[in-house]
């Protein structure tokens, strides 16, 4: 192998090293920039929103897999890695061609440019940050590859570079990162100091709703150490978005447009959605990417609108049997009108567990529709209703390979004893939990080893909306390994099925097992 020369492989060094600070000076000027444009103006927010769009539904199902809700965490490491190895080599073809480097930046821009226009609600003058940021990028970029020239040793090796040279190169480059850094902090507290809708939110009194909820019975929570809040906090509920940055709707500003296939379209503000008879419920959530075993359910007291009366106010026409809710972020969730009229308490929500919706899980306004996985119903930061058909209209899932109708499948899980656990000898005690929204669960049943499936001790139901928690006393086998099988009956009598399905089109199935040991 050809070994480069040290001072060949010093000089490339800095060209990279020049390469990486002017990226650094790019994104963090266009980062502070995008403070005053629309959140979707940072590169860095674009470029990864288009890249979750088009991700192909196993990719999704493998990053949820793999990284569970720090997916958003491992995508921006994943951008940076790719952004700084590119910055790094484009440092280095500097070297040889400054021309080249720069054009390659302006292509990039322009391509971050379009990321920018492509996300909806955005405009040209949301192309100001990246502008900005690109002209900052390659003003440094031009300052250090001239400085690193500079600093490059002449004629031949025994001749150096003087000291001085390459400390101007090297202090440039730490201003350049430092300036950098600052410039992403300032961007930061700017962001958060004009961001309304955490001050709306803490400042918004929820109105009492004129139907109150009946209290879960005591007993539905099963006293045991490693069972899940029958009430999820709303700190621990699972998130599930395609929301790169959370969208940061100001109350006074949010309205939601009825409209489509319906005699009155109208439009509803935050302050009528407030003056309606709001109703409580508890219902709990289910993501259709959860696999089974998983922990993409949460429970908790909605409040909110019936969207039945909503509807009703709308007039949907003969013929229509959908409507397609969408966020100010472009999600859109497609949800059957007879499912939206009947008697279940489908609710355009605007409090949880007691609070206004966290900023994460929708504020101020969202959907939620007891029996249907998320995907296709809880539209969260929703701002449009459009009734219309399933033959017409296609959900943002939908159109990358997912079902269009997505009603939960009856499901059960076990919470204790977890995955490898090792109990000590003697009685063990077991517990989970089981749900099929608007069916309720009648019976749960465990296996333990290849033994006969045994009836559990079922925590009270608090609505069949919600799941039920499940116990079982098992009197303790032989140390070494065992498993503990699960499966639930809705009310009607119908058991889970065993067959297994991935999470994909239509949410997984399957019996879960679970493999502890005995001490
Ligand atoms: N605006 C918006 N709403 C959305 C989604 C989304 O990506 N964007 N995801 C849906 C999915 S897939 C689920 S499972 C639920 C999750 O709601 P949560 O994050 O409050 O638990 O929100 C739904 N509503
Ligand atoms: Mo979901």
């Amino acid at each position: 192998m050809n070994k480069l020369p040290a001072k060949k492989l010093r000089d490339l060094g800095a060209f990279g090293l020049a390469g990486f600070a002017s990226a650094a000076v790019l994104f963090s000027v266009a980062q502070l920039m995008s403070a005053f444009f629309a959140t979707s103006s940072a590169p860095l927010v674009a470029m990864g929103s288009v890249f979750i769009d088009l991700t192909p539904p196993w990719l999704k199902d493998f990053a949820i897999a793999t990284f569970g809700t720090n997916d958003k965490l491992a995508l921006f490491i994943s951008i940076g890695v790719v952004v700084a190895i590119a910055a790094v080599l484009l440092g280095i073809l500097a070297r040889r061609s400054f021309a080249l480097a720069a054009g390659s930046i302006v292509v990039l821009a322009a391509v971050i440019g379009g990321a920018v226009l492509s996300r909806p609600a955005t405009g040209l003058v949301d192309l100001t940050p990246i502008i900005l940021g690109a002209v900052a990028g390659l003003a440094t970029l031009r300052w250090l590859t001239k400085l690193a020239a500079k600093s490059r040793s002449t004629g031949s090796d025994a001749v150096p570079a003087s000291g001085s040279s390459r400390r101007n190169f090297l202090l440039g480059s730490v201003l350049s990162l430092v300036g950098a850094a600052v410039a992403t902090g300032v961007g930061k507290s700017l962001a958060t100091a004009r961001n309304v809708a955490d001050s709306a939110r803490a400042a918004l009194g929820l109105p009492p709703a004129k139907v109150l909820a009946q209290a879960p019975p005591a007993d539905a929570q099963i006293e045991l150490s490693g069972m899940p809040k029958f009430i999820t906090p709303n700190k621990d509920f699972y998130r599930i978005d395609t929301a790169l940055s959370v969208p940061r709707i100001n109350p006074s500003e949010w309205s939601l447009r009825v409209h489509g296939m319906v005699e009155k379209e109208f439009t509803l503000s935050f302050d009528e959605l407030l003056a309606e008879d709001l109703v409580e419920t508890y219902l709990t959530l289910t993501c259709v990417s959860n696999p089974v075993g998983g922990q993409l359910v949460g429970n908790a007291k909605w409040l909110g609108y019936p969207l039945r009366q909503l509807l009703e106010r709308a007039v949907p026409k003969e013929g229509a049997d959908m409507v397609l809710s969408t966020s100010i972020d472009g999600f859109s969730a497609s949800t059957p009108l007879e499912i939206l009229t009947d008697d279940r308490m489908a609710l355009l929500a605007i409090g949880m567990n007691g609070e206004p919706l966290p900023l994460e899980h929708g504020f101020p306004v969202r959907m939620v529709v007891p029996g249907l996985y998320g995907y296709v119903s809880a539209t969260k930061w929703v701002v449009d209703l459009e009734v219309t058909r399933f033959e017409d209209k296609a959900a943002y899932w939908t159109t990358r390979g997912w079902s269009d109708r997505g009603p939960i499948k009856l499901s059960s899980r076990v919470d204790v004893p977890r995955s490898f656990a090792s109990v000590p000898a003697g009685k063990v005690v077991m517990g989970g939990t089981a749900w099929a929204q608007t069916r309720g669960i009648s019976k749960v049943q465990v296996q333990i080893d290849d033994g006969d499936w045994k009836d559990t001790e079922l925590g009270a139901e608090a609505s069949v909306d919600t799941w039920r928690q499940w116990r079982y006393e098992w009197d303790g086998g032989t140390s070494g390994n065992h498993t503990v099988s699960v499966r639930a009956f809705d009310a009607q009598g119908e058991m889970q099925t065993s067959d297994k399905a991935d999470p994909v089109p239509n949410g997984a199935s399957g019996w879960q097992r679970v493999q502890f040991s005995v001490e």
